[in-house]
């Protein structure tokens, strides 16, 4: 609870979905304000359900971007924090980028060892690809699907997640103070959103 009253401005809608399939009370949208320069400055995120076993999260921004700027040649990138275990670590990340002209998403476990550090000082797994694939809402938004079997190996009741964009400008990296957002601010362990399942 004390990471939603830091994500500052938060809105609960019941009865909404974030993708379709029945109602359910789970939707949750956090704001985000406009802090940092660049195409992927986030304004929300929201975490919902795609049915049962898969869960959603939509990172929308204040401007317009392309999906190709999270191609291998593109200028931007985006990745998801979860945690799982109920602790103050993160155990899994989840990047998107855009490879042969679609969207996919991968997950591998994060920081297993480092615990906070945001290293790889424990280990990185493997990367698993999630056959889901991001859906492009619109211009400013798309959403990423996480099925809970890929996300913990034991049967969860909530978890915690956060977004990461990290972007350039004319092509030249930049601080990450100018260059990157987290959303709740924060970002990874800090300011983890709690999703109850
Ligand atoms: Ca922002
Ligand atoms: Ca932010």
């Amino acid at each position: 609870m004390r990471a939603l009253v830091r994500a500052g401005a938060i809105t609960l809608l019941t009865g909404l979905l974030l993708a379709g399939g029945p109602a359910t009370a789970d939707r949750l949208v956090v704001a985000d304000a406009n802090d940092t320069s660049g195409r992927m400055d986030i304004r929300r995120v929201i975490h919902g359900h795609l049915d049962a076993s898969t869960v959603a999260h939509r990172v929308a921004t204040y401007r317009r971007w392309r999906s190709r700027m999270l191609s291998a040649k593109g200028s931007g990138a985006l990745s998801l924090i979860f945690s799982t275990e109920g602790n103050s670590c993160a155990e899994a990340l989840v990047i998107v980028d855009l490879k042969d002209g679609r969207l996919r998403s991968r997950i591998r476990s994060y920081d297993p060892l480092g615990c906070g550090r945001g290293d790889d000082s424990g280990g990185f797994g493997e990367w698993r690809p999630i056959p889901q694939r991001p859906r492009r809402d619109n211009r400013r938004s798309i959403t990423v699907f996480v099925p809970l079997d890929m996300l913990s190996k034991t049967e969860l009741d909530q978890y915690r997640w956060s977004a990461t964009t990290f972007f350039l400008q004319d092509g030249t990296p930049c601080s990450p103070h100018v260059c990157g957002d987290d959303a709740p601010d924060g970002g990874r362990e800090r300011g983890l959103i709690t999703h109850s399942l």
